[in-house]
């Protein structure tokens, strides 16, 4: 009997295409050549599965013209590149890769609201510029992190690891808005009290966002949602571009209506908002949360165990949907 045939969209560690190759007849993209999406519908249309980054849509149209996919393996926790109801329709399982990251993109989260909110990035170009001469007593004097208040929308797995680091590491206060609230044991946990969405971007020195992209959450920061917060505020995006409208923010870091900001994750990146480059007050990360060599590894190799455990057992170890049969 033929292997299953498998697409690995992007370049991943060599090791993990070596075990796929071992269950499937692979073809991967490991040059690292970015495939429209019609390349993309080109090489999947005789493929039974694809191992993707989340970055190609996964739509009606690609699906129609790939009659034998029956598995899309994101190797990451958003799945916002899937249209999750055309997949279940057409018989496709949809897998991504929750936990492995959580801990190692909450780090993150808080490497970004301390480099923001102490100013790291902005003295360190200051300092490189050759524009240290003497000492001033208000140099760089950022805002407190201990202490103060964190804010946190969206509070899965991740914002609950931002939590734990707040309040147990740097005893802040923790809020959050949710679209459900956590159960007493959890909220307890993480010692984080709910608030509606009005208070928590009032209240918040430190306001960061791990929510997923969904049509609800586009631009859940705008101009009006910049205005409600202190202008000694810090913002902070590890979820995904197009959650904060980016212009509004630029204009807000530029007139200092927020203190400061401190962004992973772009709309349309890796292209990013032209008037977020000018303002001296962001620091600017190219979507890297979880990239750690550890972290990347055990989301392509959970990304993969869900290809072999679905294609040659029919069980996904993380699926995001329960498809139809595939007809
Ligand atoms: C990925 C992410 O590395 O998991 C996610 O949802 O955003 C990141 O961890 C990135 O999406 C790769 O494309």
């Amino acid at each position: 009997m033929s292997k299953p045939r498998i697409l690995v969209t992007r370049e991943i560690f060599p090791e993990v295409i070596e075990r796929l190759s071992q269950h499937f007849d692979v073809e991967s993209n490991q040059d690292d050549v970015l495939w429209s999406d019609a390349e993309l519908a080109e090489r999947l249309k005789d493929k039974d599965g694809a191992l993707t980054t989340g970055t190609q849509p996964i739509n009606t149209a690609l699906l129609a013209a790939c009659p034998r996919l029956r598995i899309v393996s994101n190797m990451t926790v958003g799945y916002n590149n899937f249209d999750v109801a055309a997949m279940t329709a057409a018989g496709v399982q949809g897998t991504n890769t929750p936990d492995v990251l959580t801990e190692t993109t909450a780090d993150f989260g808080f490497a970004l609201l301390m480099a923001a909110a102490r100013r790291v990035t902005e003295s360190e170009h200051y300092l490189r510029a050759g524009k240290w001469t003497r000492w001033s007593y208000d140099m760089f004097a950022g805002a407190e992190v201990h202490g103060s208040t964190l804010g946190i929308l969206g509070m899965g797995r991740i914002g609950q690891g931002i939590a734990r680091r707040g309040a147990y590491g740097f005893g802040m206060d923790v809020i959050y808005h949710n679209r459900s609230r956590l159960t007493p044991e959890l909220e307890a946990e993480c010692r984080a009290r709910y608030v509606s969405k009005e208070e928590l971007l009032a209240q918040a020195d430190h306001l960061v966002l791990v929510l997923p992209y969904t049509p609800a959450s586009h631009h859940a920061i705008g101009a009006a949602e910049l205005a409600q917060m202190k202008p000694t505020a810090t913002l902070i995006n590890v979820a995904r571009g197009g959650i904060v409208d980016d212009a509004a923010l630029a204009q807000a870091l530029a007139d200092k209506r927020i203190a400061a900001a401190g962004i992973d994750v772009f709309e349309g990146e890796p292209s990013v908002y032209p008037g977020l480059l000018q303002v001296p007050n962001v620091v600017l990360t190219p979507h890297i949360a979880s990239a750690t060599v550890k972290t990347r590894l055990k989301m392509t190799q959970l990304a993969a165990d869900n290809l072999i455990s679905y294609l040659e057992g029919g069980l996904a170890i993380t699926p995001v949907n329960q498809p139809a049969a595939r007809g």
